[in-house]
């Protein structure tokens, strides 16, 4: 913000949110015919993925199912702009695992938003059977088993048959997946829609960017849950300070990705982007700015904490400033409203009414983490397993993000579909890391494995082979619904081998689509601290996970925290940053994370949770 200097720049901020992404995200020019809405890498890739679902519950062969998989991942994770790859004509069959055949249905999809083929699979089988895949569980076989056997078609079918008992009698169904499915189906249904962070960031920023160019704007801010850095957002809130509201309301209506206007007045207006996403704008005068941007970035809880405060001193706070009588104290910038009620700034990611302000006001604020704290990252994949590139690639994108060091973390033997190592493999992916180690400067590649924890609680690779390493990431990959103790044993004694030193994604849940599983956290995190081992917090913005309440009890007690970005592929650094937000959230300082420590210290507390 420009007219906030002594606000969040000051004091830290939300590193990712104050950067300025304007190239990386600005709206491209590609028009579809008859349709103004442009193509991004993520339709394609959506449609990728539904020509492979629809493929395979087709019974096609399986090879062209995978192809398809594998072409959606590419363009998910390519870091430019396809359209524009399109548009400059260039050659798309450079791209790995991109043939003649998809190239140009890439380049129709781009070109027209959709593929004929597509719509002829569509055509050909009953389009409602796609929504059945958004039922976790549900794959395209048993899709297939579903549709032939019992005839559902559709989500509706699909919850009277669980309910009649009917599932049961396919093959491949028993009594708990039916009752999981008819869980998720009354979930679904309940449950109010929410966005990713990173999603409503992919929207958000092109339209403030579009919004901040109209003249007579000075300032363009994203408020809400999105500034607070919250894992899912609802809304998204934009304050514009203009000095015609009129102006700026009109270049918002001309916005390509606004689908429906759902409110329009003089300073404010409701609408609704083609993905779904709605977004509340107001004008607001430069001179109240901000106390708009501290109201509107919430949280409610926080905002009406703050506000009682003001009350004992005898002021009135609303958006459009601070108030005694009839006098107006404080509003021009956010750091004035906090002044007027006695508090230091409060960084946004902190304002949930969880402490903050007690914090503040006895001067105890966390030192919170920051993007530029960490040294290092310590979990990452290569194409040895499901990762996209090889480990000099990664090396070098680790090093060009800023980081000292790096863990190659690939998959262990158990987990058959990203190809996992067995201990042959691994002392030879060893043995290549060892001497690119070598001839590597200003990187140091440390060699770890995300390894399965078994059913039982034991470890896929046994200790004389892990103990060759220099870390070793433990993770649940399968049996999601053991019962709460068994789940919970299972980590702890995973926990107990004698090489172990980071639990990744604790939960395993995936935001919007996988509730996590059944464990008593508290007590793992107390066993984390006995053990002398580490939690991860996985940056990866669909898993975020620890989640900021579990990531705090570990701070407070004493377990420290590796934020890691689960890299795939050579961009995924950059998703560091969703961790460092939620890291934020959870209160953790830098000497609450492991990989802020330097190279020598790290390797000694890594070194403790290996046998020797
Ligand atoms: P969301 O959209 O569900 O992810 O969460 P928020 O926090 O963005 O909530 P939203 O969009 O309903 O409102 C944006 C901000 O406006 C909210 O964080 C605080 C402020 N706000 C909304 N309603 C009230 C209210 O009734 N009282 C106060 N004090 N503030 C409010
Ligand atoms: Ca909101
Ligand atoms: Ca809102």
């Amino acid at each position: 913000m420009k007219g906030d200097r002594g606000g969040d720049r000051e004091h830290g901020g939300i590193h990712f949110l104050c950067v300025n992404h304007s190239e990386m995200y600005a709206p491209i020019g590609v028009r579809i015919d008859g349709d103004d809405m442009p193509v991004h890498n993520k339709d394609v890739a959506a449609i990728f993925d539904e020509f492979a679902d629809l493929l395979e519950i087709d019974d096609a062969n399986p090879f062209r199912v995978r192809a398809y998989r594998n072409a959606a991942r590419t363009v998910r994770s390519l870091g430019r702009d396809l359209s524009e790859m399109v548009a400059a004509g260039e050659d798309l069959t450079a791209l790995p695992g991109i043939g003649t055949d998809l190239a140009a249905k890439a380049v129709e999809i781009v070109q027209t938003g959709t593929a004929k083929a597509l719509q002829e699979l569509q055509r050909r089988l009953p389009t409602s059977l796609e929504a059945l895949l958004e039922i976790p569980g549900l794959g395209p076989k048993r899709i297939k088993a579903l549709y032939r056997e019992l005839g559902i078609k559709n989500l509706d079918q699909l919850e009277a048959a669980a309910r009649a008992g009917r599932l049961e009698a396919v093959a491949g169904f028993g009594m708990k997946t039916q009752r999981h499915i008819l869980d998720t189906i009354v979930a679904r249904r309940t449950a109010e829609r929410r966005f990713l962070l990173s999603t409503a960031r992919e929207y958000a920023e092109p339209l403030a960017q579009w919004l901040r160019s109209t003249p007579g704007v000075t300032d363009v801010v994203i408020a809400g849950s999105y500034r607070r850095g919250r894992e899912t957002v609802g809304d998204l809130d934009i304050l514009v300070a203009a000095r015609d509201p009129e102006a700026a309301m009109n270049r918002l209506a001309d916005y390509d990705e606004v689908a429906q206007v759902a409110a329009r007045g003089g300073t404010r207006a409701a609408v609704i982007l083609a993905c779904g996403i709605q977004v509340d704008v107001r004008v607001v005068a430069r001179e109240s700015i901000g106390a708009a941007l501290h109201y509107f970035t919430g949280s409610k809880a926080h905002n009406i904490a703050v506000r009682r405060l003001g009350q004992q001193r005898g002021l009135r706070i609303n958006e459009y400033g601070v108030y005694k009588g009839q006098r107006r104290v404080a509003g021009k910038t956010e750091a004035s409203v906090f002044r007027a009620v006695g508090l230091p700034y409060i960084q946004p990611t902190l304002r949930e009414d969880r402490g903050e302000i007690d914090a503040a006001r006895s001067g105890r604020l966390p030192v919170l983490i920051e993007r530029g704290d960490l040294k290092g990252d310590l979990h990452s994949h290569t194409a040895e397993t499901d990762g996209r590139a090889d480990l000099r690639t990664m090396a070098r994108a680790a090093q060009a993000a800023g980081l000292q060091y790096l863990a190659i973390t690939d998959h262990s033997r158990h987990l058959t579909v990203a190809r996992g190592l067995d201990e042959r493999r691994l002392r030879k992916q060893h043995e290549s890391l060892s001497r690119l180690n070598e001839e590597l400067s200003g990187i140091t590649l440390l060699h770890g494995i995300e390894v399965d924890i078994l059913e039982d609680g034991s470890l896929d690779l046994p200790a004389s082979a892990l103990a060759e390493l220099d870390l070793v990431v433990a993770a649940v990959h399968g049996q999601f619904n053991l019962s709460r103790t068994k789940q919970t044993e299972r980590i702890i004694r995973a926990m107990d081998s004698p090489c172990f030193s980071i639990l990744a994604h604790p939960s395993g849940r995936l935001l919007n689509s996988r509730e996590p599983y059944d464990i008593d956290m508290p007590r793992i995190i107390r066993h984390a601290r006995q053990r002398g081992c580490f939690l991860e917090l996985n940056a990866q913005p669909e898993r975020l996970d620890l989640s900021d309440t579990f990531c705090r009890m570990a701070r407070d007690e004493d377990v420290l925290v590796a934020v890691n970005s689960d890299a795939h592929a050579p961009g995924d650094f950059a998703k560091l940053d969703y961790g460092i937000v939620q890291a934020q959230r959870a209160w953790l300082e830098k000497s609450d994370v492991l990989n802020t420590r330097p190279l020598a210290q790290l390797r000694k507390l890594l070194r403790n949770t290996m046998a020797s």
